[in-house]
């Protein structure tokens, strides 16, 4: 495979104006779209709203039974693919999403409760009976491929346990547009794109080891068996997007558990990669099958998405994005109304892709001064920490709250995010607002 510049498949993030036009004149090779369609839909407006690429609507598409009852509060049409039940309470829906309400975390643990982690679907949760399904373990580089492994055998390699949030690379976008007025495409997640859970399940190494992984190996390539993204006509295939053999490696699991039971349908049952501290679509949910290449390999997932654009980039964008940032929310709704002077104990949580957070400052004032938040867990790498703060509200009005992560490299939270167009990787102080009444 070769470099496909291709516009957005999901409305995870759009197409750019800039891009379109790079690709309708020739420059970008597409995958079986008429050049002339494109032109006419680059002239009809702009493009992201030309393609469709923004709309809640993909979902009803993809034929999938929805159960997704009352979760649809708020939203316009179709209801997302989603096999569990969102209740308003616990989800926002986006699109074919399901937001977290961070609010509903307050009281839970260090995992989030399966009824309410976030989902992220490109087109819709698909049933697959574990019972049937296989890994097909294949490529060139390997000396004893192609291997097939059944879900039992799988079950019987040896087993590791870790506790890891897969967050999505997106988290936080709609801060980029409302705190900083900055224009990005995609899903206008605040933060609850964003889950912690306990995975069980085999070493990726252990499964490419048995199928011979030979020194050429240089990137590895899990494919969903989700349907495949098709947006007006254009079809990417499934969802995929190749790691480096030295990920691969390290600390990568092939999960069929979590929090302790099987792998549920939406987060990517019977069997799921999880990649610690990496952006969330690095995570495959639905695995059917791994490429093991000895070239370098390329998909829509590691070209136009996933990495950075805008001012400061190189026009094919930043390298592939791979590890998450920093980031901090509070456990209560955006906007809520707190009575004064009654005391009242703030809570949230802290996570970091590069290091454990050791550190948690929080403000009661828009960030006139800091106090240092309790934590509630050791701080992990990979994880997150929860934290508390007891604030009795002094006046009327309305305010800001704002909590600062540090971690254990240094780094801290920053006022202001580095704009991209995809609005990926937000990692700027939330400034959460509250009104005192
Ligand atoms: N096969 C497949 N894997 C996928 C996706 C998908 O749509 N299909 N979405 C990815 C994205 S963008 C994210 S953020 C995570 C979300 O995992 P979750 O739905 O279990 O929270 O799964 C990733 N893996
Ligand atoms: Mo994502």
């Amino acid at each position: 495979m070769s470099p496909t510049p291709s516009p957005d498949p999901s409305d995870e993030s759009q197409y750019d104006r800039t891009r379109l036009r790079q690709w309708a004149s020739g420059h970008a090779r597409s995958a079986g779209v008429d050049r002339r369609d494109l032109l006419r839909l680059f002239a009809a407006g702009t493009a992201a709203g030309a393609l469709g690429l923004a709309s809640a609507g993909t979902a009803a598409a993809s034929g999938n039974a929805v159960a997704g009852a009352a979760g649809a509060a708020g939203t316009a049409t179709a209801l997302p693919g989603i096999l569990k039940p969102l209740p308003p309470e616990l989800f926002t829906i986006r699109g074919t999403n399901a937001e977290t309400n961070f609010a509903a975390l307050r009281g839970t643990g260090q995992l989030t409760p399966l009824d309410r982690f976030f989902v992220r679907n490109h087109t819709s949760t698909p049933r697959i009976d574990a019972g049937e399904w296989e890994l097909n373990v294949w490529g060139d580089a390997l000396s004893r491929g192609p291997v097939r492994l059944s879900y039992d055998r799988l079950r019987s390699l040896p087993a590791v346990e870790r506790t890891l949030f897969i967050e999505c690379a997106g988290n936080g976008r709609s801060f980029y547009t409302t705190q900083q007025g900055q224009q990005v495409t995609g899903t206008a997640w605040t933060l609850g794109a964003i889950g912690t859970a306990r995975w069980r399940g085999a070493r990726l190494s252990d499964v490419l080891r048995l199928a011979g992984v030979t020194r050429d190996a240089v990137d590895v390539l899990p494919r969903g068996l989700d349907d495949e993204v098709v947006t007006n006509g254009v079809n990417w295939g499934h969802v995929r997007r190749p790691l480096p053999v030295s990920k691969a490696l390290d600390d990568v699991i092939l999960a069929y558990e979590m929090n302790g039971v099987p792998l549920p349908p939406d987060h990517g049952g019977p069997v799921r990669v999880v990649v610690p501290n990496w952006i969330g679509i690095s995570s495959i949910k639905w695995v059917g099958d791994i490429e093991v290449s000895g070239q370098p390999l390329y998909t829509p997932w590691n070209t136009d998405l996933y990495r950075l654009f805008g001012p400061g980039q190189p026009a094919e964008g930043s390298v592939p994005l791979t590890r998450q940032t920093l980031k901090s929310a509070f456990e209560l709704e955006l906007g809520a109304t707190l009575p004064v002077h009654r005391p009242r104990l703030l809570t949230g949580r802290s996570w970091s892709g590069a290091a454990p957070v050791h550190r948690v400052e929080v403000s009661t004032d828009g960030g006139a001064r800091w106090h240092r938040a309790r934590l509630h867990d050791v701080p992990q790498r990979g994880g997150w920490v929860r934290w508390s703060l007891p604030w009795t509200p002094r006046t009327t009005g309305a305010t800001a709250l704002l909590a600062r992560a540090t971690d254990t490299t240094g780094r801290t939270q920053p006022e202001t995010a580095v704009h991209n167009t995809q609005g990926y990787l937000f990692d700027a102080v939330v400034r959460h607002p509250v009104t005192v009444v």
